[in-house]
């Protein structure tokens, strides 16, 4: 088993100099803890850049050689890189972009071309480091190319990707210059996670959009490759915060704290500097909290905590003026000599005094405007160990979505806030326990190292499903012992589907009629085997395509066939009552009126609904109304609702080309049969196969065929390959 490559854009470290030898100080922070229990494992390593700028080659080596010792390896960046590539382009391109302030977004041709060469210096670091097996985890959206990057380099690698920050709408991700090459970096990864549901859906939804793939269930059908995926929601290290928050060393920084405080209701706020954080709005509502209940004046103190971040950026700057002017216009009014309102710090704590805060704080204010998860309202939560307590949290965090017994609110709307406050400061202790007690279930149970053990099961299963469809895979030892077998045997059967099988897609349906390398090669193989075209088309078009070829017809999934040895014309293959049509084509019109593109086919065993001009998006949502809505009505009248590519059939159940083509073989023997389809209706064919046919379904989906095949180009050199 290959070993697992953690990569990161900072490394878990931060490096120093002491007598001037690195010395370096490794940060607990909460993905490190997580991933302890892999990167502590055999040879497992952790990439990243280390914090400096080394560009001394001598340095640089003792660097290296120190990181080793540590299970790590460096990406070492110039201050060039880091500006253009990490304060650019990740901080003020992709930051407000994924965080929907579409404002503040930066559009620098630098910017980009420092992102893509700073993602390829990861990849050649990884690549000196990585063997083929190995499974490889990249961190967040700092890289976002770089999943891609390794896949073209290690096509059979295990390769994952974890997004931190939230993934926005499709609207704001159709803004972005490079929005193609990023998904496309992103979807080089076999797992694709993120912290909600709504994050998965609209990275889906752009995929879908931008890169024209559909998904199933979150199985995105690449290429040659399945990808999932997930939302994974990251949890905190549950232990060390209610460990911590009942050590001795924190009661002790209570107490002092306190001492130092007076008997005071505390409000408690963590953040980094970040516009995304919603402080003055938060700041507003604490001040709104005195206008409209005086009472509170002397009683209740906000302790708020801004760790510096970014503040060389003009918007950052400007958010921390922002900010000291509204705590000083707060303070200054409502102040008295013994009393201030907001106890504000410009800083960091050790982790004790966060724990001491977290601890004796009444109320958690954890309100950003738009937040991935957010850890500090769980690190709060963790820390009440004596279930007294209350979360006010932003329903615009990731979080949101599992601490539902928090106080949840519109963080831009500051009177709800302000309510909220004053709700959390009247809550009876029963209730505060309650909640409190949910929550801590909550958090308890998806801790960080569960987190850490579902991604790492799924990409798990992931592979396992991707190896399915290698293993079944039409390659060049499997076509030998077809063609031997084929050229072997006696009384051959093949059952070819047309569209998508043996000629391509186009545009318009009228189109895809079969050219003359299709007809000569049809031609020639009916001199070997009995040829049977099986299509969903109507028999006139069928009929005239391949007037003249000594070939078995199948129209319209089995209604209609035709007999090659006969003059015949075509026969229904079975009564077909059409009673049921009146009522759905009345269902299925209300539809069409309602969907601006879309049209119904009267086919002449079923209707179908087709959606493919319909605005995108509009038209899926349609398609799923209607498709239960005609579930529904199906039941009733014994019909099947199928869905296919960008249409809605119904139908008869008992009328499919599984059944039309085993009356081709009643009564006969064949030594040798191929099925070759590429869609649902060809599933049909092959459940209907003995066991002994070869059944090959084009593209890689989930099928029942024995075999998938890459194109319909494939499909004609594999039957080349008969003559
Ligand atoms: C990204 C996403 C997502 C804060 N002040 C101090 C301090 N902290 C610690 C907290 C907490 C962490 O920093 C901040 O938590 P976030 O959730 O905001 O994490 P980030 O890494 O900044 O952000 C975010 C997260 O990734 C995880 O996927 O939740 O949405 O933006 O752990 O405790 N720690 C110490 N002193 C402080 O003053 N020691």
């Amino acid at each position: 088993m290959g070993k697992t490559i953690i990569v990161s854009n900072r490394l878990p470290i931060s490096l120093d100099y002491k007598d001037g030898k690195p010395d370096f100080k490794t940060s607990a922070g909460g993905l490190a803890t997580g991933l302890g229990s892999i990167f502590e494992d055999a040879n497992n390593i952790w990439i990243g850049w280390p914090g400096n700028y080394v560009e001394d080659p001598e340095q640089r080596a003792e660097i290296f050689l120190e990181l080793h010792e540590h299970k790590m390896a460096p990406v070492f960046l110039t201050q060039e890189d880091i500006e253009d590539f990490y304060e650019g382009f990740s901080n003020e391109t992709l930051w407000p972009a994924f965080h929907y302030f579409t404002q503040y977004i930066a559009y620098e041709r630098r910017f980009w071309e420092a992102y893509v060469r700073v993602n390829e210096k990861f990849c050649e670091a990884i690549l000196k480091k990585a063997d083929p097996d190995d499974t490889i985890w990249v961190h967040d959206y700092q890289l976002l190319l770089l999943p891609k990057m390794l896949r073209d380099k290690l096509p059979n690698a295990t390769i994952a990707f974890f997004q931190h920050i939230p993934f926005p709408s499709y609207e704001i991700i159709r803004m972005l210059p490079w929005r193609q090459p990023l998904l496309e970096g992103m979807c080089g990864a076999d797992l694709v996670g993120f912290h909600t549901y709504d994050d998965m859906r609209h990275f889906l939804s752009s995929v879908g959009r931008i890169l024209g793939l559909s998904n199933e269930s979150g199985y995105i059908q690449a290429e040659n490759r399945l990808i999932n995926v997930d939302a994974f929601p990251m949890g905190i290290d549950y232990a060390k915060y209610s460990e911590t928050a009942d050590s001795e060393t924190t009661s002790k920084v209570v107490q002092k704290f306190k001492k130092q405080l007076g008997d005071q209701r505390l409000l408690l706020s963590i953040d980094r500097l970040d516009y995304s954080k919603g402080i003055p709005q938060r700041l507003k509502a604490f001040d709104e909290l005195f206008k409209l209940y005086p009472e509170y004046k002397e009683k209740v103190s906000l302790i708020m905590v801004v760790v510096p971040s970014r503040d060389t950026v003009k918007e950052y700057r400007e958010l921390k003026e922002e900010i000291d002017t509204l705590v000083g216009r707060i303070n200054s009014t409502y102040s008295t000599l013994n009393w201030v309102p907001v106890h504000y710090f410009y800083r960091a704590f050790p982790f004790e005094e966060l724990s001491a805060f977290y601890k004796m704080s009444n109320i958690g204010l954890v309100t950003p405007l738009r937040d991935g998860m957010n850890l500090v309202c769980k690190e709060f939560v963790a820390s009440k160990t004596d279930q007294q307590g209350v979360l006010i949290l932003s329903e615009m965090a990731g979080a949101s979505k599992e601490l539902k017994d928090a106080i949840l609110v519109n963080p831009n709307n500051m009177d709800k806030v302000t309510e909220a406050l004053h709700l959390a400061l009247n809550m009876s202790e029963e209730e505060q326990r309650t909640r409190l007690v949910s929550m801590q279930e909550t958090i308890k149970r998806y801790d960080i190292h569960q987190w850490v053990k579902v991604f790492m099961d799924r990409l798990k299963i992931v592979k396992e499903k991707q190896a399915e469809f290698q293993s079944k895979d039409m390659d060049e030892e499997t076509v030998l012992e077809l063609t031997r077998y084929f050229k072997s045997s006696k009384s051959r059967i093949l059952f070819l589907d047309y569209d998508g099988t043996l000629v391509g897609f186009k545009n318009k349906p009228q189109d895809a009629y079969p050219d003359s390398e299709l007809k000569d090669l049809v031609e020639k193989l009916t001199k070997k085997a009995q040829v049977v075209i099986i299509s969903g088309r109507d028999k006139e078009t069928l009929g005239k395509w391949f007037e003249g070829l000594d070939v078995d017809m199948i129209a319209e999934h089995g209604v209609w066939v035709k007999n090659r040895n006969t003059e015949a014309e075509w026969d229904v293959f079975s009564d077909v009552d059409n009673s049921w049509k009146d009522d759905i084509r009345h269902v299925m019109d209300y539809y069409v009126q309602r969907t601006p593109g879309a049209f119904i086919e009267e086919k002449h065993h079923s209707l179908v609904w087709h959606y493919r001009k319909v605005e995108s998006g509009l038209g899926d949502l349609r398609m799923r109304e209607l498709f239960s809505h005609l579930k529904y009505m199906a039941s009733g009248h014994n019909l099947q609702v199928l869905e296919g590519n960008m249409v809605l059939e119904i139908k008869r159940p008992d009328i499919n080309k599984g059944r039309a083509a085993l009356a081709f073989m009643k009564d006969k023997e064949y030594d040798f049969i191929l099925a070759i389809g590429d869609d649902w209706t060809d599933e049909d064919t092959f459940k209907a196969m003995p066991k002994n046919a070869y059944t090959i379904r084009v593209g890689y989906n989930y099928t029942k065929a024995n075999y998938n095949i890459k194109s319909s180009s494939q499909v004609r050199d594999l039957l080349k390959r008969l003559l």
